[in-house]
């Protein structure tokens, strides 16, 4: 594949990702979803019939992901994204370990664990701290409970990133899927928007997934090693 039909290339992301940095995923063998049924915690529902269940779950997550570094994946999409002139990643994962290893150009898809919103106005704040001591923080403008800045099941992305995401696959020439198991919408129509607008689709996962029918290649194995080889093999010449 020569660096021609490189760009504009679009990556999107899923928890597998993060898998090798020892954030364990939704869906797999452990996953947090299987500890925790997603509609008993990822809905505004449950935040509202128990904020403090929801919040002990966030704190839990942060505590996890402030303990992880980003692993070979990240920091190859990180130098990838240096090396060409036409990149986007998109992800679906709120734990901001593609920024830390240095990617620039993320449309979050789903939020961010690090961001926290008012549930009553539209305050939005940064807070870092692991775990937020107060339990649930409360919002410095109306005084209302705070919340994390992520999308939970039922609830609309935010438009201007999604549109950025649906056009960003619609012009890409390639785009790479890197664990995610597809199941989850909006995020998983892209690589079909992508397809559909002519773009090649290289899937990244250790297991087949409902995308794998519609991909040109399929890399099997952690991403660590598969993205990184498949770099070595197609990296337009320094
Ligand atoms: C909405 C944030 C409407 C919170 C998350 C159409 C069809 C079917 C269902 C729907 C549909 N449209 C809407 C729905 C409902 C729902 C949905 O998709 N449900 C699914 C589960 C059936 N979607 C929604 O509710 C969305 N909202 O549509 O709103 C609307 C519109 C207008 C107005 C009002 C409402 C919102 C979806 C977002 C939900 N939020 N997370 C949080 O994280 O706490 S979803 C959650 O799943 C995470 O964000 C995660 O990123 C996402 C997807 O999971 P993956 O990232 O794929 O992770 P998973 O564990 O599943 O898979 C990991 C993969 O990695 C595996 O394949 C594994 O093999 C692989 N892997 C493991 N290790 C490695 C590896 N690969 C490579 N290397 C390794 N080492
Ligand atoms: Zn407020």
């Amino acid at each position: 594949m020569s660096g021609v039909d490189l760009e504009p290339l679009v990556v999107l992301t899923g928890a597998g990702i993060s898998a090798e940095s020892g954030i364990p995923t939704f869906r797999g063998d452990g996953g947090i979803w299987e500890q925790y049924r997603a509609t008993d915690l990822a809905t505004p529902a449950s935040f509202k019939r128990d904020p403090d269940l929801v919040w002990r779950f966030y704190n839990w997550r942060r505590e996890m992901v402030f303990n992880c570094n980003p692993n070979q994946a990240h920091k190859t999409l990180a130098t990838i994204e240096n090396q060409l002139s036409n990149f986007m990643l998109i992800t679906q994962n709120i734990d901001g370990l593609h920024q830390a290893a240095g990617s620039r150009h993320v449309l979050e898809l789903h939020g961010s664990i690090w961001r926290l919103r008012c549930s009553a106005c539209n305050e939005r704040w940064e807070d870092r701290r692991v775990p937020i001591p107060e339990g649930i923080p409360l919002c410095s403008a109306c005084g209302s409970m705070g919340r994390p800045d992520v999308v939970w099941f039922g609830e609309a992305l935010e438009t201007n990133v999604l549109q950025s995401a649906y056009q960003a696959a619609a012009q890409a020439k390639l785009m790479l899927v890197i664990g995610t198991s597809a199941v989850v919408h909006p995020a998983a129509e892209l690589p079909l928007v992508a397809r559909s607008a002519g773009a090649r689709l290289v899937e990244f996962n250790v297991e087949d997934t409902p995308l794998t029918p519609f991909v040109d290649a399929v890399l099997q194995g952690p991403a660590t090693q598969q993205l990184e080889q498949w770099w070595e093999r197609v990296r337009p010449p320094a």
